[in-house]
C-alpha cells in the first residue's frame, strides 16, 4: 500500500487514479472505508497524511475543498463521507458477504445502523475532541466536553439493547454496518470514553478489533499520527 503516490491530472486539473484510492489519516474516520477495502479484498491505493490535512497538506484542499478525511476516488466517482464510501463500495463491488439486500427483512435496520454510526454515535465525540484536545488551551471547555461525553453515552442505549441479544448488528453476521458502528466505538476508546460502555458493547468491539482486516487498516499511517506522536501536533499551536 504505497503512501507516497504521485498522480496524473486531467485537463481540468483533477487527479486521475488507476485504482480505487483513499486519502487517510491514522485513527480518523477514513479508517471506515480503509477497513472495508481490506475486508473486501479490493486492490486499492491509500495515501496517508498527517492530521489535520487542511493544515499539513496545503494542496489537499484543491482536491477536497472541505479539507477533511476521508477522500476517495474510484474512476469518475469522488466521495468524502466515510459511511457513504462504505455503502458505495459494498454496492458497487456487489460484496454479498458484507451487505444486506434491499429485499431483506433487515434492510431498514442495516441502513439505520449505517446512518446512526456517524450522525448519532460519532457527532457528539467530535465536540469532546474539539473542546478537550483540538482547541488551544484558552478555548477548551471541560463543560462542553463533559456534556457531549454524556450525550454520546446516552446514544449507546439502542446499540446496547441490541447487542445484549445479538453478536452482530444485522443478519447474524459481520456486515458493513459493523464497520461503520465499530469505528465510532473504537474512536470512543481512543477518546477515553470506554468507561461508559456496557459489557455487551465492550465484547462486541473486542470481536471487531480482533479481525485481521481491522488490525491491518488501523495501523496504516501511524507514523504520521499526532495522537500517537504528540510532537507532530500542529492544530493547537
Ligand atoms: N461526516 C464526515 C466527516 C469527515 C470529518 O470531519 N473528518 C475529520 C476526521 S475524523 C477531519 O477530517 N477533521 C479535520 C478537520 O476538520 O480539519 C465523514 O463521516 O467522513
Amino acid at each position: 500500500m504505497p503512501t507516497d503516490l504521485v498522480f496524473e491530472k486531467d485537463s481540468e486539473g483533477k487527479i486521475i487514479t488507476t485504482k480505487p484510492t483513499l486519502w487517510h489519516c491514522h485513527g480518523s474516520r477514513s479508517l471506515r472505508p480503509l477497513w472495508a477495502l481490506e475486508e473486501m479484498g479490493i486492490d486499492y491505493d491509500v495515501v496517508s497524511m498527517q492530521f489535520p490535512p487542511r493544515i499539513n497538506e496545503p494542496n489537499y484542499k484543491e482536491m477536497n475543498v472541505l479539507g477533511t478525511v476521508p477522500y476517495f476516488i474510484d474512476g469518475q466517482q469522488r466521495m468524502s463521507e466515510s459511511t457513504g464510501i462504505c455503502h458505495y463500495l459494498v454496492e458497487r463491488y456487489n460484496h454479498a458477504a458484507l451487505k444486506i439486500d434491499i429485499d431483506d427483512a433487515e434492510y431498514a435496520d442495516y441502513l439505520n445502523w449505517l446512518y446512526m454510526s456517524d450522525a448519532t454515535l460519532l457527532f457528539p465525540q467530535t465536540l469532546v475532541l474539539r473542546y478537550s484536545l483540538f482547541e488551544p488551551a484558552e478555548r477548551q471547555s471541560p463543560q462542553v466536553a463533559e456534556d457531549y461525553k454524556n450525550w454520546f453515552w446516552a446514544r449507546l442505549k439502542r446499540l446496547d439493547q441490541h447487542l445484549a441479544r445479538h453478536t452482530y448488528l444485522c443478519g447474524n453476521r459481520f456486515t458493513m454496518a459493523d464497520i461503520a458502528v465499530g469505528y465510532a466505538l473504537y474512536l470512543g476508546v481512543t477518546n477515553g470514553l470506554e468507561s461508559g460502555y456496557s459489557e455487551s458493547i465492550k465484547g462486541y468491539l473486542a470481536r471487531l478489533m480482533d479481525r485481521k482486516a481491522f488490525k491491518k487498516s488501523a495501523a496504516v499511517g501511524e507514523k504520521l499520527s499526532p495522537f500517537v506522536h504528540p510532537e507532530l501536533w500542529t492544530m493547537r499551536k
